[in-house]
């Protein structure tokens, strides 16, 4: 039971309170800083939502009175180096809020890190809550309003119903349980209108995103079993049809769906010899160890990394330690 208490005398304690999340921010992250964003407001407190990334379009529905704010050294360093408290959501890896964490950490801000990732910051936070059985950082911003008696309003209940949504795949990973649906009935009560949220999150693909898998699924490969398929997306293919980041998101869940395929691999050419990694499994394999050994992490069936390399440097490494894992697994359970 983490010490919710605490972590409310520590917000008691502040004026000036900054809220953030990881870089390509997802409903989770996002979601949790609204609901929290909604909770202080009512304290009366200054805060304000600030991330490193643009806003995703399919987000813009929790975006009320222009409330996210994505980072701008002019209009917000001298803001961020007053702040009293920083609230990071959602994070995994304190490096991906960017230059937001560099100036958090130089002008010695305490930073409370609220996460269901185990924590890589490498002692950048004062505060750690971690709770790795969480479905989605949104539930653990609900224990936090309920251990402190506040009020759902439709405002934070739509934060919280979105992090639980798209962390649990509306409710289909293997993550779901009954908090998450008791969790959803409450934000319904509260007056969410979830095939809104629906609607917005998962029916509003760019063309982009749609043209750029027309691109991949003919280039979807598998080892001998079928069992693990990956794919690459490189700069070109995103030049051709106009894509950016965030239009990839979701692409290695499209391949884990397919019959057979347990583990799904995707990996994107980004600028400056580096490469993301995104892994997907559907049960059988724990992928995690992969992307840790990469340099990243995650969750035990979905996990990413930044890798160092080109394109074909980093699917080779990335196929061969795969491959390997996924042996050394075969071997346990048998
Ligand atoms: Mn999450």
């Amino acid at each position: 039971m983490l010490d919710w208490k605490s972590l409310h005398k520590t917000i008691d304690g502040a004026d000036r309170i900054l809220l953030s999340t990881h870089e390509n921010p997802d409903g989770d992250g996002l979601g949790s800083a609204c609901a929290m964003y909604h909770y202080l407001q009512g304290q009366g407190k200054d805060c304000r939502i600030i991330q490193i990334s643009e806003l995703p379009f399919e987000y813009e529905f929790l975006n009320t009175g222009q409330a996210i704010e994505t980072y701008n050294a002019d209009i917000h360093n001298e803001w961020i180096s007053q702040v009293d408290l920083a609230l990071i959501f959602d994070v995994g890896d304190y490096r991906r809020t960017r230059q937001i964490g560099e100036e958090l950490a130089s002008n010695n801000i305490h930073i409370v890190n609220i996460d269901h990732h185990p924590d890589l910051s490498d002692g950048r936070f004062a505060d750690n809550f971690i709770n790795m059985e969480a479905a989605a950082t949104g539930e653990m911003v609900y224990d936090f309003l309920k251990a402190v008696n506040v009020y759902m309003t439709k405002e934070i209940a739509e934060g919280i119903y979105t992090g639980i949504v798209t962390d649990t795949g509306s409710f289909s990973y293997s993550n779901t349980n009954q908090k998450c649906h008791h969790i959803a009935v409450e934000c319904i009560e509260a007056g969410v209108n979830t095939y809104q949220i629906y609607q917005s999150v998962y029916e509003n693909r760019s063309k982009g995103r749609v043209a750029l898998l027309g691109l991949i699924i003919n280039k979807i490969e598998y080892n001998k079993t079928g069992e693990l398929a990956w794919f690459t997306i490189d700069k070109s293919m995103m030049a051709q049809v106009n894509a950016n980041q965030t239009d990839v998101d979701g692409f290695t869940d499209f391949v884990r769906k397919i019959r057979g395929v347990e583990v799904a691999v995707m990996i994107v050419e980004k600028d400056n010899n580096t490469c993301r990694v995104n892994f997907r499994s559907k049960g059988k394999y724990i992928i995690n160890g992969i992307a840790k050994s990469l340099g990243g992490g995650g969750h035990k069936l979905a996990a990413g990394a930044e890798a160092q390399g080109s394109l074909d440097e980093v699917l080779q490494s990335v196929l061969s330690s795969t491959r390997a894992s996924i042996e050394e697994q075969n071997r346990k359970i048998i």
